[in-house]
């Protein structure tokens, strides 16, 4: 047991949810304690008048900065990770953003208990308030807590620095210069599928005929053998998902049993479900064999998976040879520019360009990482809004702006608890 003031930590992310998990540790002594373990490996990116807390505490910078180092119990590296002074009001407090893993958390949190901080589990007093001062601010602290990938990490810590400024400067100008601020919530709203993407993940699902290679590109693209591959069509029984980032974007990968007919019952089924995820999937990879003559059942499938959302069709096999060319396929595949793609699975020739091929349809050809963007489906909804009333009605448009979508603390309903 601790005492109601004692050092303590506390695990702010659900276990196994996210990429990242992060373990808060309060208390008097919380900044000497976490500076005993974390050992900073990058330089400031600018001096900050350091305070008294901040000093005891190996390199951290006080406010909302993030410091990236490692973590090291015993001269053994635990896990690189991310601290950030969590600003708590009465007790100092520490967040540790590591790698979600069960062990990792685990070997965190015997380290700081050694260390006279032990965990207190469902204690609603060892999580205090985040100090957000508006809705925007507190939707950015909330995604950060399930943030998959330590790029989308910098994102919204980058975003907390910049978008809510960014849109109270467009609000000011909605008077004077409304095309600026047209100009600029139009510039908040274009990242906002790639921005979405990068906090929530996206879901990628491989469809193809059986024996086209589907299983292989899976696993190429997870870089292991998590599912078996045979010759033998119809291996893959039921579909696998797995989570794999490109270039920091979380994606959940599906690869599927074959779609054909079959008498089958149990292939039959993950068939059915595989088109059912297809349909939600963000995107689709149309997998056919570019070294045989393509099949009436593979005709028939490019003809099918017309009607999905951003289908890029990727021909495998090239190593073996080019048996046909794109005017062999029943339709015009291109999808928003990306042509049919000639991979090899089995060789790997090709992915790179695949990945990129997904990147671009999910809206990253230019970076987002350093732009004001909207990453939430309520600030589209609002700035949408506000856009197509300007320039009509300016006034109306700067109260929307400030009240609706940033939202001050005072008028939000809840104080941002996590
Ligand atoms: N030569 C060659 N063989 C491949 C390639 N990709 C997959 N294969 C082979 O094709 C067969 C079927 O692959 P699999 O991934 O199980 O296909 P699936 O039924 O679509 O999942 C296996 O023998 C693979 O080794 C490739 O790029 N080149
Ligand atoms: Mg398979």
């Amino acid at each position: 047991m601790t005492a109601p003031g004692g050092n303590r930590t506390t695990v702010l992310t659900p276990p196994g949810a996210g990429a990242i998990g992060v373990i808060r540790v309060i208390g008097p002594d919380a900044f000497s304690i976490v500076g005993k373990l974390f050992h900073a490996k990058t330089r400031r990116c600018q001096p900050v008048p350091r305070s008294a807390q901040a000093e005891s505490c190996n390199s951290l910078v006080p406010g909302d900065r993030l410091r990236y180092g490692r973590f090291v119990v015993d001269e053994e590296v635990v896990d690189d990770v991310f601290i950030s002074q969590a600003p708590t009001g009465d007790l100092p407090a520490v967040d540790i953003c590591a790698h979600g893993g069960v062990r990792v958390i685990e070997r965190i949190l015997e380290a700081f208990e050694r260390h006279g901080a032990p965990l207190r589990e469902s204690d609603e007093s060892a999580i205090p308030i985040w100090p957000t001062c508006n809705l925007i601010d507190q939707e950015i602290v909330e995604a950060m807590s399930r943030a998959k990938t330590e790029r989308a990490l910098r994102f919204l810590a980058w975003q907390r620095r910049h978008l809510v400024p960014f849109l109270e400067q467009a609000a000011s100008l909605c008077q004077a210069e409304a095309d600026r601020t047209r100009t600029m919530l139009e510039a908040v709203l274009a990242g906002y599928s790639a921005a979405l993407t990068l906090v929530k993940g996206a879901t990628v699902i491989i469809l193809g005929p059986p024996n086209s290679g589907k299983s292989t590109l899976f696993n190429r693209l997870i870089g292991r053998s998590a599912t078996i591959v045979s010759r033998r069509p119809g291996t893959t029984r039921d579909w696998v998902t797995e989570s794999i980032e490109i270039d920091g974007v979380p994606l959940t990968l599906v690869d599927t049993a074959g779609q054909h007919e079959t008498a089958v019952s149990l292939e039959r089924q993950a068939i059915e479900r595989g088109w059912a995820i297809s349909e939600q999937a963000e995107v689709s990879l149309l997998l056919l064999d570019g070294s045989r003559p393509l099949s009436e059942g593979a005709r028939a499938l490019c003809t099918a998976c017309r009607p999905l959302a951003r289908c890029l069709t990727v021909i495998n096999k090239v190593d073996v040879g080019r048996a046909w060319d794109l005017s062999a396929l029943p339709t015009e595949r291109a999808y928003e520019g990306v042509d049919p793609i000639w991979v090899s699975a089995l060789a790997g020739t090709g992915v790179d360009v695949l990945t990129q091929g997904i990147l671009r349809v999910l809206g990253y050809e230019e970076r987002i990482d350093t732009v004001p963007s909207l990453f939430t489906a309520r600030q589209r909804e609002i700035a949408a809004e506000v856009l197509s009333d300007l320039p009509h009605r300016r006034e109306t448009a700067e109260t929307a702006i400030m009240c609706r979508l940033i939202v001050p603390s005072s008028v939000t309903p809840s104080s941002g608890r996590l």
